[in-house]
């Protein structure tokens, strides 16, 4: 019997379908824990600034994706890279509706386009909080786009997505386009 139960954890730790590692990184408050609690518990779940990470596991369109939420204060953003290795994809959340931080992003940006450890990584960028109002200097999309120099971006595939954590809008067809870039692969 207890040979059994060991060979059956070592069948299920063989076979077991392997993490597609997503890192979800931005400055501190873009809405990088909100999102990664919306996308796997499908709710708004109340979080503290991060310190070290929050790793969850994800099942979608059948990727076992391993999201992976690092914590964005600038002493924290220094350690980014020791999670670089093996990365499928970087998603990259921006708080839109904080304009004046968009050229510290960029420069975050410009340090992971250039970090070799992340290969070929795909990019799927976030504008989030897209459900406050324009009229108080939250930026569209292409505002983001454009302030982030996208598409100056050359040899990463890229995708930009408004979206909000609080409303859940736009989350899913970012995931859609992680899946169908995955699949290409
Ligand atoms: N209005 C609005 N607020 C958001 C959104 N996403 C996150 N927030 C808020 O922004 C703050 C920072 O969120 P958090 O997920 O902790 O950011 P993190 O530091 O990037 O992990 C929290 O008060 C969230 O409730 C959004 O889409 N819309
Ligand atoms: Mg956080």
């Amino acid at each position: 019997m207890l040979t059994l139960v060991t060979f059956s954890s070592l069948w299920a730790r063989l076979f077991a379908k392997r993490e597609t590692k997503v890192l979800i990184l931005g400055l501190d408050n873009a809405g990088k824990s909100t999102i990664l609690y919306r996308i796997t518990m499908g709710a708004v779940v109340a979080s503290a600034p991060t310190v070290g990470s929050n790793h969850e596991i994800y099942e979608y369109k059948g990727v076992r994706f391993g999201l992976i939420d690092l914590g964005g204060q600038s002493s924290l953003r220094t350690t980014w890279n020791q999670y670089f290795a093996d990365t499928a994809a970087i998603i990259l959340v921006i708080d839109s509706n904080d304009p004046s931080r968009l050229s510290l992003a960029k420069a975050e940006l410009q340090k992971l386009v250039n970090a070799e450890e992340l290969g070929t990584a795909l990019l799927l960028v976030l504008a989030n909080k897209q459900d406050l109002p324009a009229a108080e200097g939250r930026l569209t999309p292409a505002q983001v786009s454009e302030g982030l120099g996208l598409t100056d971006l050359r040899e990463r595939e890229w995708q930009i997505m408004g979206c909000s954590a609080l409303t859940g809008n736009g989350l899913m067809e970012g995931m859609d386009w992680l899946v169908t870039k995955l699949e290409q692969r």
